[in-house]
């Protein structure tokens, strides 16, 4: 794998808004006026001619990680080995708030795809209390932002262990780059998201193997926030989502592929009110239990962090903890409204990289031949579109009986039809929220061979009758041979209806 290309694609997001989530436009003024304000301008200098000596081969890096707060930045590459004293890094946090902490992440001879070789797995304490771990998946580097929790303005120390018995055996050292660590003080608008955000603990089910299963399987790989008003006026509801690599449990493959449009796991994991204040409300946080349930919350903070642990097969949770192993993904980032959930996976696009390895390690993928595409199983990740659609359905489309529709996808070389659902009513989709989904094709196809996107009407149940109003595609990409998402080369908005009497139209031709 081409790993120049992997870490270019990987850093694209940030280097158009540095250090942050493309998607926190209310923090980035704020975080200029306070750079400005707080640099001194040869220590930014300083900063920046340091990272770009250190990471010529992408040079977009120095620039995307020059944000000194107190004037961290580690632009050199720490190696942090197995069996030897771990890596201590001096930080100076600039302000009294919630430290995140930026890195860049390798571990060569480590390879997601292939058993025994899975992962390294990197243990981060601030001034000797253990914060998170990271599963570092592969040879390429990867950036990653994790939660630190509350740091009191000055000096501290990090601390960076290659964790022995969580690491697959393959894996020697894990190597860190561009090491940033920066602070948001009360006044910050991305504060009180930080503060709230909560911790997951590893999942530990029997048949998925022991406590340290987070590192081979369904590990977390991102976090968000979404934020809006509470019902009580003046007061904020907060939620907070996770990205697991899989669900060993819970929906198949074929299916998430079809009506999901992807194999990770997407859930909401917790969500709370807070006051005008900005302090929690009294028994108004709760989280999403096994089957989907949600409950109160009744477990244990650590500071105003709230402690979750993976507890099921499909990644629900529950609020007791008794797995050391946990994780804590910076939930910085958060989702514009109109965009389907897979928009976080879209600009952190590793999220694909590692949800591919997985399947092809957990033997998930069907062997390569001419007929997959028209086999639900599913086949190399590379051989589908990934599409997102957005419709509106004239009636209520819940309970058992509802009118969905599936993608289609012509080839310029025939007039063969490729369905998302694969002519199974019930993966088509049914949800009017922008709606990811996939359509699997021939192995080898490009953008250049699809010559149209079309639309089908799919009943479910008896016809309910209902006709569907279908305005946009808010995205479609292939997989490149890397496995990231190649550019997106369509983006189409319109008003296309389908009905009963005519129940397929065209969305888009070349
Ligand atoms: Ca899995
Ligand atoms: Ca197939």
């Amino acid at each position: 794998m081409p790993a120049k290309r992997l870490a270019d694609a990987e850093a694209s997001p940030r280097a158009v808004l540095p250090m942050s989530a493309p998607t926190s436009s209310s923090r980035s003024p704020s975080m200029s006026r306070r750079i400005a304000a707080l640099v001194p301008a040869a220590t930014l200098t300083a900063a920046l001619a340091v990272a770009t000596v250190a990471t010529t081969a992408v040079t977009t890096t120095a620039v995307a990680n020059a944000r000194p707060d107190g004037g961290t930045v580690e632009a050199a590459t720490r190696v942090v080995q197995r069996n030897r004293p771990d890596i201590r890094v001096p930080v100076f946090a600039q302000h009294t708030g919630q430290a995140l902490l930026d890195l860049r992440v390798a571990a060569p001879g480590t390879d997601w795809a292939v058993k025994g070789k899975e992962s390294a797995v990197m243990s981060v304490y601030v001034d000797d209390r253990y914060q998170t771990s990271v599963v570092v998946t592969g040879s390429a580097p990867l950036s990653q932002q994790l939660g630190l929790g509350a740091l009191r303005a000055g000096p501290h120390k990090i601390r960076l262990r290659f964790d022995n018995e969580r690491s697959a055996a393959a894996a020697t050292k894990v190597e860190v780059s561009n090491l940033a660590l920066q602070t948001f003080p009360r006044t910050d608008p991305s504060y009180l998201a930080l503060r709230y955000a909560p911790i997951i603990h590893g999942r530990s089910l029997a048949e998925f193997g022991d406590a340290n299963q987070n590192t081979t399987t369904d590990t977390p790989l991102i976090a968000w926030h979404e934020s809006g008003p509470a019902s009580t006026p003046g007061h904020t509801r907060l939620t907070y989502s996770i990205v697991w690599s899989n669900e060993d449990g819970g929906t198949n493959s074929p299916a998430l592929m079809a009506r999901w449009g992807r194999t990770t796991d997407i859930e909401w994991v917790y969500a709370l009110e807070v006051d005008a204040k900005g302090e929690r409300v009294p028994g108004s946080d709760v989280y999403q239990a096994p089957n989907h349930e949600t409950k109160q919350f009744q477990g244990s903070y650590d500071g105003d962090h709230a402690q979750l642990q993976t507890c099921t097969s499909n990644n629900n949770m529950c609020d007791k903890v008794d797995n050391p192993l946990r994780f804590f993904p910076s939930a910085l980032q958060t989702l514009p409204s109109g965009k389907a959930r897979e928009y976080l996976m879209d600009v952190n696009p590793w999220t694909y990289l590692v949800m591919a390895k997985e399947l092809i390690r957990e033997g998930k993928v069907e062997a390569p031949s001419p007929g997959t595409p028209s086999t639900p199983e599913v086949s190399d990740q590379r051989n589908y579109l990934y599409a997102v659609v957005k419709k509106t359905t004239s009636a209520p489309n819940s309970g058992s009986s509802w009118v969905g529709v599936a993608l289609g996808v012509r080839l310029t070389s025939g007039e063969t039809i490729y369905y998302s659902h694969h002519d199974t009513p019930n993966w088509s989709i049914q949800r009017d929220a922008p709606a990811a989904t996939t359509v699997e094709l021939p192995a080898g196809t490009t953008v250049a061979d699809i010559a149209a996107i079309t639309a089908h009407r799919v009943v479910v149940g008896t016809d309910t009758g209902a006709s569907i109003q279908v305005t946009g595609i808010d995205r479609a990409f292939l997989l490149g041979t890397d496995y990231l998402p190649q550019p997106s080369f369509l983006t189409w908005s319109g008003g296309v209806t389908v009905t009963a009497a005519e129940p397929s139209a065209v969305l888009w031709t070349r």
